[in-house]
């Protein structure tokens, strides 16, 4: 059974999952419409991990005897100054996330809740490609620069980059 803390603090982290979906489903869609479908399909792919990560915890929460509690969602940012930019802020977005991943971990720590913090372990492992793989991109990206055609390739490639992050197994 989850203590009261835990269970709180887990339905937080639900949440920032499902704002983390939605996020990246803004993007996705904004990339489209700027004529770059690869990305849209990176990002795309992201979002539907993001939910995942979200259902994982919803369907933990409920297992351990808690009540998952599916939250109300703050609009996201829906326009970029450019690629570069959507990627800046998709690795500042997923440092917060780490941020409060620890967090969680901890207060199992203090809580003695080792089952929660062995469960946190794959999200801790998950942050940590994720994180990568924004820097990775963001070197690409400024690499590019504004070339057109170097643009017009990483739109191209993206999606092969895209199997570096966790399937979310
Ligand atoms: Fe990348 O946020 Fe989930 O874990």
């Amino acid at each position: 059974m989850l203590s009261k803390t835990i269970e709180k603090a887990l339905n937080n982290q639900l949440k920032i999952e499902a704002y983390s979906s939605h996020v990246y489903l803004a993007m996705a869609s904004w990339a489209e419409n700027q004529g770059f479908p690869g990305i849209a399909n990176f990002l795309y792919s992201h979002s539907d991990e993001e939910r995942m990560h979200m259902l994982k915890l919803v369907r933990y929460i409920n297992e351990r005897g808690g009540s998952a509690v599916i939250p109300e969602l703050e609009k996201p940012s829906v326009s970029f100054d450019g690629i570069t930019q959507l990627f800046e802020s998709l690795l500042e977005h997923e440092k917060n996330v780490t941020v409060s991943i620890n967090e969680v971990v901890h207060e199992c720590l203090e809580e003695k809740d080792y089952s929660t913090h062995n469960f946190m372990q794959w999200y801790v492992a998950e942050q940590l490609e994720e994180e990568a793989l924004a820097h990775d991109i963001i070197d690409k990206l400024k690499l590019i620069g504004g070339n057109a055609g170097g643009l017009y390739m990483f739109d191209r490639d993206v999606a092969t980059f895209h199997q570096n992050i966790g399937n979310g197994e």
